[in-house]
């Protein structure tokens, strides 16, 4: 099995390639990066130093077709510019098909905002992405984003089922195909709990795990990662989903920091995984 990453590499924050690659190379799957940037930390950080990849996207699809290597799952990642992600789309058409899984993690804010990337062209090329994928992993922020819905809805939980109908609700607005799966990531609980809720083409259900009511950078990096390496060894939506929630919820409570911009320590159990 052979995944392109398109995503940063941040070298503190654990998440983007750092978690792709973690994650994926310990199920046994192969992990071929595409580099969208460098940054010394994640742009959660006070400060950070971000480098321009250039065109590295577009090389990275030259130079495979010229190849002729083939993908069995695309996952795409965070983005710095629309000149990026207008890349990152062409892309995935070129790589990603009917024979192979596309997961888009539509990142484009957390907690009611926007990251500072975020324009109204960037959006537009974020959408057409999602549209054509297998299957997407927004928070509730980029849910709402997607739905053309005020972001700061997202203060929004699920404490009780009427709530969980509602995101449902929006997740159906979202969805671009009867085959689409939307999995709706690290939406409040009640007591701390941290639920994923996912609409797939056999129904909805809400996956929770334990969490201690942080929400930690790179958490929906590892999760995407997981739920797409777990989809490839052949598992259900619902089974990948349910492993991927107990691997955060495991994850938040090996972590030493408090700081949500330093990540979960999922080194510490990943090999359990
Ligand atoms: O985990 C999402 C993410 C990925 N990459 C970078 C980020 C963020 C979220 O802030 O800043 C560079």
């Amino acid at each position: 099995m052979r995944v392109a990453a398109v995503n940063d590499l941040s070298s503190f924050g654990k998440c983007s390639l750092i978690a792709d690659i973690s994650v994926l190379t310990s199920m046994g799957i192969e992990v071929c990066p595409v580099p969208t940037a460098v940054l010394t930390a994640q742009t959660g950080f006070p400060s950070y130093y971000m480098h321009d990849t250039g065109d590295m996207v577009g090389h990275c699809k030259e130079e495979w077709n010229k190849m002729g290597v083939t993908f069995d799952g695309v996952l795409t990642g965070y983005m710095p510019s629309e000149q990026v992600a207008d890349s990152v789309l062409d892309f995935v058409i070129s790589f990603a098909g009917k024979d192979n899984v596309l997961v888009v993690d539509p990142v484009m804010g957390d907690g009611g905002r926007c990251y500072s990337n975020f324009s109204e062209k960037f959006f537009t090329k974020i959408k057409k992405l999602a549209a054509i994928a297998d299957m997407i992993t927004p928070n509730l922020t980029e849910l709402l984003l997607l739905a053309g819905e005020d972001p700061k809805r997202a203060e929004l939980g699920i404490m009780n089922e009427k709530d969980a109908e509602e995101i449902i609700e929006i997740a159906n607005k979202v969805r671009s195909a009867e085959g689409q799966s939307i999995v709706v990531t690290g939406i409040p609980g009640n007591e701390g709990e941290l639920c994923n809720l996912v609409v797939y083409p056999g129904g909805t259900q809400v996956i929770k795990c334990k969490s201690n009511g942080k929400s930690y950078s790179g958490t929906g990096d590892l999760f995407a990662a997981f739920l797409l390496g777990n989809i490839l060894n052949g598992k259900d939506i619902v089974t990948a989903v349910s492993k991927a929630t107990e691997l955060i919820g495991e994850a938040i409570g090996k972590t030493a920091s408090t700081d949500r911009n330093y990540g979960v320590d999922f080194e510490k159990i990943l090999k359990s995984f």
